[in-house]
């Protein structure tokens, strides 16, 4: 469990995330917006999840922000802002995840009454984020092909916060060996067969309109 000691005192930083992730949701619900927690691996697609979803939602009038979580940098940040969405950066410095003290100080700097949905893209980890509540309607966890067939198995907590989860790179799975029935096989078993692992390929635009649905988005 995360916690930390200050000043002699025991201070547990779970409980007081959760608190600040109550009023994130409450801000966002007082301004209408459908908010995700976008979770995952490092460099399976999160961002180009993130691109290819707003794209299509602002082709039918939906007004997308975004939150390019990172350890550093900002190439996500400006790879969302290329693609015309309403992004801001977010660098958590030396930390693996997000939490909601970050997300409700970069809240407060922007314009909520111009977005219906907010994408908040968190550091590629498939620990830490799980732990961290930060307000968003939904969470959702995004591995893909090229981590192999075993990301449920070795990392079942993520999963099981998580409302939705994606297999990306769908297009490339038979050249890195990976049988995607596998995993969606351990996650059914995993959710005790009640949820189904959506697959998608983002570079082929398969599954994406099935995730927007799923997220209840448009
Ligand atoms: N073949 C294939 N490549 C993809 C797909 N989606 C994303 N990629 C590529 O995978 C690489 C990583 O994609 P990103 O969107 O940056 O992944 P990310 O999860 O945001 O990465 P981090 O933010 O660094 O954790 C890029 O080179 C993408 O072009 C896909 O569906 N198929
Ligand atoms: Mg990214």
């Amino acid at each position: 469990m995360h916690k930390i000691t200050e000043i002699g005192m025991e201070y547990d930083v779970l409980r007081e995330n959760v608190k600040i992730a109550h009023a994130n949701h409450h801000l966002l619900e007082k301004h209408k917006i459908r908010s995700v927690d976008i979770m995952g691996s490092i460099g399976s697609g999160k961002t180009s999840l993130i691109i290819k979803m707003a794209e299509k939602l602002s082709a039918k009038g939906v007004r997308v922000g975004a939150i390019a979580g990172d350890v550093t940098g900002d190439d996500d940040f400006k790879r969302m802002q290329n693609a015309g969405i309403k992004a801001v950066n977010c660098n958590t410095g030396h930390e693996c995840h997000l939490d909601a003290n970050m997300v409700k100080k970069v809240l407060n700097k922007m314009d909520l009454s111009s977005i219906d949905v907010l994408l908040i893209e968190n550091v590629g980890n498939l620990v830490c984020p799980a732990d961290f509540p930060l307000g968003a309607d939904k969470r959702m966890v995004v591995i893909s092909t090229t981590e192999g067939d075993d990301m449920v198995r070795k990392h079942p907590d993520i999963f099981l916060h998580s409302d939705i989860a994606v297999i990306n790179k769908a297009d490339i799975a038979e050249y890195v060996d990976v049988d995607i029935d596998v995993i969606k096989n351990d996650y059914s078993k995993l959710t005790g067969g009640v949820l189904k692992m959506m697959e998608c390929s983002v570079k082929k635009d398969k599954g994406v309109n099935e995730i927007i649905d799923a997220l209840r988005l448009w």
